[in-house]
């Protein structure tokens, strides 16, 4: 007789084998019983404060380890985590949302129960518009199928996946799983050979060649390949915001970071002038058409993705990006580096100006000459993003942010997903103090697991971003004392940074603090902006400054210095 195991049991198995160790989330009555069964496990339960917390932190999980999973209960937590979903799917990353849902036998007594909304599908029909597959195992003999196939999609195609138990069937019988045997999806021969031969061509004919290399050199683990790629061909390389520390970014080969008119003007000229762009695995979001200030050229671009690859206006499809660009290696002769004058923003040293009051740019300066190997470098959006895409990254994937999806609150759970999965890592996070006050509190479960990020608030008491675009009093948001967080939770150290002077001290003492998290409340203008900020208002044209400062007579709330 064939072998059994429970349903619970079945993925539980998979997860594991999968390289999942550690599952985020929240219980409910609907999923305790597959919390049982998790922690009766090898996998470990890392309890979150809410469900978007944990499904930030599985996001980041499954960027740095290549899968994660968060298992909620039904509706009233699903439907909390879709949003931290969305952003995985918007921006590929393959997680796995495991539900509980009322059990199927209660359902036939009652239409009425609790968490539910409309039927007992609309959970699992929702959340089909925003995963490679949404499946209920609502049936013990093809529940192990349709965990295979739900895993596969979510691993191929690098989106997040659902799986929805019932919790009457957790424990239903079914049989025990046969070894992963994932399909490699194989590149049609003749089309590969087709498109890298006039991908050849059009880049032998070039004089000024450029890569610019996105998000799926991460997702697919091309980082490699990719330094194999631009060493033979000695092409330089830009990266998109999304994409950034896809490669070590002190490679002299390495650019920086492209987005149109926001990024560095030297990175944009090299691009710009390129007389054929490669593409690779990026998909320009008008955040890296810098708000579509970019000047990209289509009759000079080799548009290479996961989905499909497009040679100015030739399409062809059925290729794997990893055997494209393994194989146009083979097909291009070696050449010397080629010589583009960039200047890294790390050419000048930096000197701390002890009085000055911080500005985003310098604090962004200042942390730059700090990063070493150790750390991972977490941001949330806003200035917090843009201003950190100058940032020097050494190593592949540490780098992450929501760069196209730019949901507020991803980094504070993102850093604990990301440093659960990678201790060795320290996370530097940067975060607004609007993003901080909706995901904040997942420091409480930095706390619980021992961590040690160094979180760095840019209070500029409110929705700057914002602030740029239309100003108003809805812009507006209370001044906490982001450095006494650790007097509420008991734990962690707290500052706070006016100056150069003081932020210096604080970043050396936090880098310093290995017993616990470390949170920097940096008190910064309402209407200081990045370099990147600056840049887009200078090309879009607009008095960035002086526009922003119109409504300044009228706080609505307090901003305390
Ligand atoms: C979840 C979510 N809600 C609303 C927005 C719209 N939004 C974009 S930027 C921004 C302000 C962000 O404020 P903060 O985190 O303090 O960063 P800052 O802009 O001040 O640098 C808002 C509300 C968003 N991107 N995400
Ligand atoms: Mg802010």
């Amino acid at each position: 007789m064939a072998q059994r195991t429970t349903i619970g049991g079945y993925l539980i198995h998979r997860l594991e084998e999968l390289g999942v160790k550690h599952v985020f989330g929240v219980p409910g009555d609907y999923v305790l019983g597959f919390y049982d069964q998790l922690v009766a496990s090898p996998l470990e339960v890392v309890g979150t404060c809410t469900e978007i917390g944990a499904g930030f932190a599985g996001d980041a999980y499954a960027r740095v380890n290549g899968l994660g999973a968060v298992c909620i209960t039904y509706c009233v937590g699903g439907f909390n985590a879709l949003n931290a979903v969305a952003g995985a799917y918007a921006e590929k990353s393959p997680l796995v949302l495991i539900s509980g849902a009322p059990g199927l036998s209660e359902r036939e007594r009652s239409p009425f129960l609790h968490h539910k909304v409309r039927d007992f599908n609309t959970q699992r029909l929702i959340y089909e518009r925003v995963t490679a597959a949404a499946v209920a195992l609502e049936n013990a003999d093809d529940a192990p199928e349709l965990i295979d196939a739900a895993l596969d999609a979510c691993l191929r195609q690098k989106r997040p996946t659902y799986i929805e138990i019932p919790r009457d069937m957790a424990t239903a019988s079914c049989v025990a799983p046969k070894p992963w045997k994932r399909g490699r999806a194989r590149s049609d021969p003749q089309t590969l050979r087709e498109a890298v031969a006039e991908a050849a061509e059009m880049l032998r004919r070039a004089k000024r060649p450029v890569i610019l290399g996105g998000v799926e050199i991460h997702r697919f683990g091309l980082q490699n390949l990719l330094v194999r790629l631009v060493e033979h061909t000695g092409m330089p390389i830009a990266s998109t915001l999304l994409g950034k520390s896809m490669m070590e970014e002190d490679h002299p080969q390495y650019l920086g970071v492209y987005e149109g008119g926001m990024g560095r003007d030297d990175v944009r000229r090299v691009v710009e002038r390129a007389d054929c762009l490669m593409i690779l695995g990026a998909f320009l979001t008008d955040i890296d058409l810098g708000i579509f200030t970019a000047k990209l050229d289509p009759a000079k671009t080799i548009d290479a993705s996961a989905e499909r690859i497009a040679i100015k206006r030739h399409v062809f499809e059925d290729i794997q990006l990893k055997d494209f660009m393994d194989t146009l290696i083979g097909a291009l002769p070696k050449r010397k580096a080629a010589r583009v004058r960039t200047k890294s923003p790390r050419a000048t040293p930096f000197k701390t100006n002890p009085r000055a009051p911080m500005t985003v740019r310098r604090l962004f300066e200042r942390v730059d000459a700090m990063l070493g190997d150790e750390h991972i470098v977490i941001c949330d959006i806003g200035d917090s993003l843009f201003g950190a895409a100058d940032l020097t990254i050494r190593r592949h994937t540490e780098f992450l942010s929501p760069a196209y999806y730019t949901s507020m609150g991803f980094a504070v759970p993102a850093a604990l997903g990301a440093h659960i999965n990678k201790r060795r890592l320290r996370p530097i996070v940067f975060v607004g103090d609007g993003a901080f006050q909706m995901t904040g509190q997942e420091l409480s479960t930095i706390v619980r697991q021992g961590l040690d990020p160094i979180v760095i608030v840019l209070n500029n008491k409110g929705y700057s971003t914002e602030r740029f675009i239309d100003d108003g009093p809805y812009n507006d948001i209370l001044n906490w004392q982001y450095h006494r967080v650790p007097e509420l939770l008991g734990a962690g150290w707290g500052t706070e940074a006016r100056t150069e002077a003081e932020f210096d001290t604080a970043l050396a003492q936090a880098n310093d603090n290995r017993d616990s998290f470390s949170i920097v409340n940096v008190h910064l203008d309402p209407y200081d902006s990045s370099r990147a900020m600056e840049r887009l208002g200078q090309r879009l044209g607009t008095k960035v400054r002086s526009s922003r400062r119109r409504h300044r007579s009228k706080p609505a709330t307090d901003r305390r210095r």
